[in-house]
């Protein structure tokens, strides 16, 4: 499923984001970029240790929550990985959509900064961090939405989400969306 947003494209796909050939990968990390289970495991076992040994030099204080940070890819296809840090789902009251929103827009404003023509995120702060899924697909795809209509270049959005349920939850968004332009 795809959406065509002012320039750019924003195309949703079931997948392993480690095999992306995007320009860039997002990494759900945390705020230590310790590394971790979830996506972050997947990625750093994939890149191999470079692109730790990259974190701990270039950003040992880690990163915020709601910021990013990138370093190369080491072994895999793309060229950059964006490393950014969702918040932990405490109920909603405690800034989390705020902070979530900042991830994306944050992370998308480096990959524009590197020259990156396209990107991939995984499902930020659904696993491990508990954010509702059909909640974080809202926020996702709003902020992503948001940044492209702004965006005078053209960029592909990828959206890879590891099963079939994440996918559904992201198309509601999508179909949603496509109904309120038909009754608009
Ligand atoms: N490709 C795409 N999506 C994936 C992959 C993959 N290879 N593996 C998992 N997912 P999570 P979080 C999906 O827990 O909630 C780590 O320990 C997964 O199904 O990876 O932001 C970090 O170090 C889910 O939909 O990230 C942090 O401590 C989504 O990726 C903490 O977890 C995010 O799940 C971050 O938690």
């Amino acid at each position: 499923m795809r959406a065509i947003i002012g320039n750019s494209v924003v195309e949703l796909v079931v997948g392993d984001i480690t095999n992306e050939e995007s320009d860039a990968i997002v990494n759900a990390a945390n705020s230590q970029l310790a590394g971790g289970g979830g996506v972050d495991g997947a990625i750093h076992r994939a890149a191999g240790p470079s692109v730790m040994e990259q974190t701990r030099q270039r950003y040992p204080e880690g990163c915020p929550t709601g910021e990013a940070v990138i370093t190369d890819a080491g072994r895999l296809k793309a060229k950059y990985i964006i490393h950014t840090v969702g918040p932990i789902w405490r109920g909603g009251r405690e800034g989390e959509e705020d902070y979530l929103r900042a991830a994306y827009r944050n992370s998308l404003q480096l990959a524009v900064e590197y020259g990156c023509k396209s990107v991939a995120f995984p499902a930020i702060s659904t696993g491990v961090y508990g954010y509702p899924l059909d909640l974080a697909s809202e926020v996702a795809l709003t902020e992503i939405r948001q940044f492209l209509f702004n965006l005078s270049d053209a960029i592909l959005v990828r959206c890879v989400l590891f099963n079939e349920g994440t996918l559904g939850a992201y198309s509601r968004v999508l179909e949603q969306w496509a109904r309120d332009d038909a009754g608009a």
